[in-house]
């Protein structure tokens, strides 16, 4: 019978405990926990005696968001705590050091990144990240080139896809992300005032072809091994250094879905500089800091994916002259279009984001919304056509300068 219930304080500090290479000393440890996500509980535990800590994160069984009547799979903690390692081993130093998976607690014990902040409040709060699209590009490129057919062998590649296999969490982004933004969903969360925006995405038929075929790419391209919820909440921050959490989500999928992630919560940033910068000045600096950043994570990202496949590619054909460049295009446009969708969901749909829900003021936060949305159904509906990644520069420009 399975041991799995959900941990009370105590119960996680005896489980600290046990962990020598954190607490090599046995003074007291005191316990909070301080989740404030969607999914989880999150135990952090200190040492006052010493300042050392870590972390417990331990899945529940069902959506801690809506409650029990959403029931969950807790092989996600496995997921999640293999993911982790996996990850550190391709992308050293970009993810929190895992002391211990417990896949029958469906628990990881990890470092504590207090030191850091989480990007999605840093940069409500104005901050600079200048190491950020190097590290993240860094991440992206790494986890994701020797996660699929170009950099890994191709047979333990399918068995991967296999162990990877995260049908409850995939279903929230099917339908959170593609298809309940499209119809009246009772999923959806709309503000009163913007109504008559989500009305109109609902009657938009050219905007759900677009979506489709998206969604169509999640459920069915194996292409590499995602972090699957790669958002600005999912990612610690300092000046100088870059953490990446919670792979709970992830699964063999689509590569676009991770970079389409990071640029779109850039976006939504963006958008919700309506409020967060103090003047006309401030904000265009902002907006322009965002926009650099967006282009920098996709130069680099794309600058480091093509050197690691030209170094380390593991099959002939692959080489083929154009395939390459052709790969690239496409990996840009399904960016492009994931970002998109991300951007919507966010702005009416179950689970929102504090750079926009955070503004006070209704009218301003109306605003910031319509120029999310504006961004975002412009993103899908054009995809296709992108050459480049000014595409979203453009695209972003022209939606504050309406
Ligand atoms: C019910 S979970 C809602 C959202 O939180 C996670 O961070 C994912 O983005 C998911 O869609
Ligand atoms: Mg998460």
């Amino acid at each position: 019978m399975s041991n799995y219930h959900p941990l009370t304080e105590a119960e996680a500090i005896e489980i600290a405990k046990t962990i020598k290479e954190a607490f090599p000393t046995g003074e007291e440890l005191v316990c909070r926990e301080i989740g404030d996500g969607n999914l989880n509980l999150v135990f952090h535990i200190t040492q006052p005696a010493t300042g050392r800590s870590l972390i417990v994160k331990q899945a529940l069984p069902y959506a801690k968001v809506v409650g029990e009547s959403w029931p969950l799979s807790l092989d996600r903690a496995r997921i999640e705590g293999e993911a982790l390692i996996l990850q550190g081993k391709l992308a050293p130093g970009l993810v929190p050091k895992v002391y211990k998976n417990d896949n029958e607690l469906a628990l990881t014990v990890m470092e504590d990144l207090s030191d850091h902040v989480i990007m999605r409040r840093g940069l409500i709060e104005g901050g600079r990240y200048p190491r950020f699209a190097e590290h993240i590009s860094e991440f992206m490129a790494r986890t994701l080139f020797f996660t699929s057919d170009l950099g890994f062998n191709q047979q333990e590649k399918k068995r991967a896809v296999g162990s990877f296999i995260n049908p409850d969490l995939c279903k929230i982004t099917e339908d959170l992300i593609f298809d309940d933004p499209y119809y009246d969903s009772p999923n959806n969360s709309i503000e009163p005032h913007l109504r008559d925006a989500a009305e109109a995405i609902w009657q938009d038929k050219a905007l759900h072809l677009e979506v489709a075929v998206l969604r169509e790419k999640f459920l069915t391209q194996a292409q590499a091994l995602l972090h699957g919820d790669l958002h600005t909440g999912s990612i610690f921050v300092t000046p100088e250094s870059t953490k990446v959490i919670d792979p709970e989500f992830a699964y063999y999928g689509p590569i676009g879905f991770d970079v389409g992630a990071v640029i779109a919560n850039l976006l939504l940033n963006f958008a919700g500089q309506e409020h967060w910068s103090q003047d006309e000045a401030a904000r265009k600096d902002s907006r322009e800091y965002l926009l650099g950043t967006i282009r920098d994570v996709w130069t680099l990202f794309e600058a480091k994916f093509r050197a690691l496949w030209n170094e380390h590619g593991i099959d002939r054909i692959s080489r083929t002259q154009g395939y390459q460049d052709e790969y690239m295009l496409r990996l840009l446009r399904d960016s492009i279009g994931f970002a998109g969708a991300k951007a919507v969901r966010r702005i009416y749909g179950l689970s929102h984001v504090i750079d926009i829900d955070n503004i006070p003021d209704a009218s301003v936060r109306n605003r910031a919304q319509r120029i999310a949305l504006s961004i975002g159904t412009e993103l899908i509906k054009t995809n296709r056509q992108a050459e480049s990644i000014e595409h979203v520069v453009a695209i972003a420009r022209r939606a504050v300068n309406a």
